[in-house]
């Protein structure tokens, strides 16, 4: 089961990225609730395959977040679909995932599981280029996070700024509004207050590109996410 109401932090691996074996060993160990291997580019079988045989000799909850139908692969703790609700496209909000299932049907366990209302808020993103997003209001934004929880009653609300910082007010006002779905926050992380700012209103906070050009930096997020938690009324 992949728990994610009660997780705090997690790092996003991307298997299209380059990383050490030492580097590794240090994210797997340093104390996450997870580890999601997904990405924009590049993402193939071998590659995924290659990063969770290497993240499996650690002790760490390991979810596939999944982007690609060919880099589907098996054994994962968990499986995250993005539903992409800014998207301009009904392809990448039901047509991917409709055509994953239809494929994939026989080997799934439903449990291990969960949709994710991403809504991608960076205009820069690859991700937000790649599935024809519009950047939407806050307004809209505080509309799709109710849409998450109340109309299709996602596990998950993404706030994916990935590669940028986004906006801790509004981040703050989502959360106010969600009450069963996770708030996922995600994007440009690059310090301890960064972690600690987004840590006070988001209940899942996602460091990626850090990783990889200031380990220290990534590894200080997660005792930054964890007492923040701790400080608003103990783990979530
Ligand atoms: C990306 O939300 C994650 O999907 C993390 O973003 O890589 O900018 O930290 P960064």
């Amino acid at each position: 089961m992949y728990n994610i109401s009660e997780w705090d932090h997690a790092f996003k691996l991307d298997p299209n990225k380059t990383i050490t074996n030492e580097d590794l060993r240090r994210i797997c160990m340093s104390g996450t609730d997870a580890i999601i291997v997904g990405g924009t580019d590049g993402v193939t079988f071998e590659n995924v395959t290659d990063l969770q045989e290497r993240i499996e000799s650690y002790d760490v909850r390991c979810v596939l977040e999944v982007s690609d139908l060919e880099a589907i692969a098996p054994g994962f703790d968990a499986y995250f679909i993005p539903l992409v609700l800014n998207s301009g496209e009904k392809k990448w909000m039901i047509d991917v995932q409709h055509q994953a299932i239809r494929e994939y049907a026989d080997v799934i366990n439903w449990e291990d599981m969960a949709a994710e209302g991403y809504c991608v808020l960076n205009p820069e993103a690859k991700v937000f280029k790649k599935t024809t997003c519009t950047l939407p209001s806050e307004t809209d934004v505080v509309a799709y996070a109710q849409m998450a929880e109340h109309i299709f009653r996602l596990p998950v609300f993404y706030m994916e700024y990935s590669g940028t910082y986004g906006n801790p007010a509004l981040v703050q006002s989502v959360a106010s509004q969600l009450d069963k779905t996770t708030l996922v926050y995600g994007g440009g992380i690059r310090s301890k207050s960064q972690a600690q700012e987004m840590a006070a209103y988001a209940d899942v906070i996602v460091v990626g590109d850090v990783i990889y050009d200031h380990l220290e930096t990534a590894l200080q997020t997660v005792e930054a996410v964890k007492s923040t938690k701790m400080k608003d009324g103990g783990p979530s």
